[in-house]
């Protein structure tokens, strides 16, 4: 861009100047961001339609109804914890035998496992294979010692963020609480240093900043299934809204 010229005495001049400079800025940054964009969604395109040809070990397609592939995690915010691993601390409690609350060494020292997952946001994109790393839900239950009435586990956030799953669902082999993304922490917008998974429901089940795991007899729907979202939100079936 041209330097600034000096308009102190001609502040019409100036104005009309800087408005030149303006648009010629944006209209060389939308041929540059529609470009990117035609090339990202073509990729993005090809990736799509190659998960919806695939099936699951399941038998279920790879990719639910009115899901796009992304290559990566989208930023869907929300109200931040400290995200540091020496404040972390993770409280597993409920309708169980032994309460117990682990900080980051003592969740390290827990059975590990590192397996890929499928995510899928309601808000229409997936991300496909990424490797996660941390402890099964079914694993803190065991070590809790959950009472035999036990139906449902609350995922407890930074901020009174709370998501409701299925005890079944929470403790199947691919629900964990999670630390390492493809061999990386998680970035503190992504939920640092410790989130739920849970990957075959929609992604706002997966609470990022976890602070409790609890284990309940009754039903607590959270933040957003009082909302409007759908209590249970199976991507299959396209459980969106309640
Ligand atoms: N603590 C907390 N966890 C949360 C949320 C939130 O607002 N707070 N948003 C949820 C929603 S709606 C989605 S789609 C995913 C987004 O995760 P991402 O930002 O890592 O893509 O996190 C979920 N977990
Ligand atoms: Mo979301």
């Amino acid at each position: 861009m041209a330097d600034r010229p000096l308009f102190d005495r001609y502040p019409e001049a100036a104005k009309a100047w800087d408005r030149r400079q303006f648009l010629q800025t944006a209209a060389a940054g939308t041929v540059v961001v529609a470009l990117g964009g035609a090339l990202w969604r073509l990729a993005a395109d090809d990736l799509t339609r190659k998960a919806r040809a695939e099936k699951r070990a399941d038998g279920r397609s790879r990719l639910p109804p009115g899901q796009r592939v992304l290559s990566k995690f989208r930023n869907m915010g929300g109200d931040e914890g400290p995200g540091d691993v020496k404040s972390f601390r993770l409280r597993v409690h409920g309708a169980v035998a032994s309460p117990f609350t682990l900080d980051y060494a003592g969740l390290l020292k827990l059975p590990q496992v590192e397996q890929p997952a499928d995510v899928h946001c309601v808000t229409g994109w997936s991300c496909l294979g990424s490797l996660f790393k941390g402890v099964r839900v079914s694993t803190l239950a065991e070590k809790a010692g959950v009472k035999g009435t036990v139906r449902h586990v609350i995922f407890e956030a930074a901020h009174g963020y709370t998501t409701n799953v299925p005890f079944a669902e929470a403790t199947a082999p691919a629900a964990m609480v999670t630390y390492r993304m493809n061999g990386k922490p998680f970035p503190i917008e992504h939920g640092a240093p410790v989130r739920g998974l849970v990957p075959d429901l929609y992604f706002w089940k997966s609470a990022k900043w976890l602070t409790g795991v609890k284990f309940v007899v009754d039903d607590e729907p959270g933040y957003w299934e009082v909302r409007g979202y759908h209590n249970h939100a199976d991507p299959w079936r396209e459980e969106r809204y309640g």
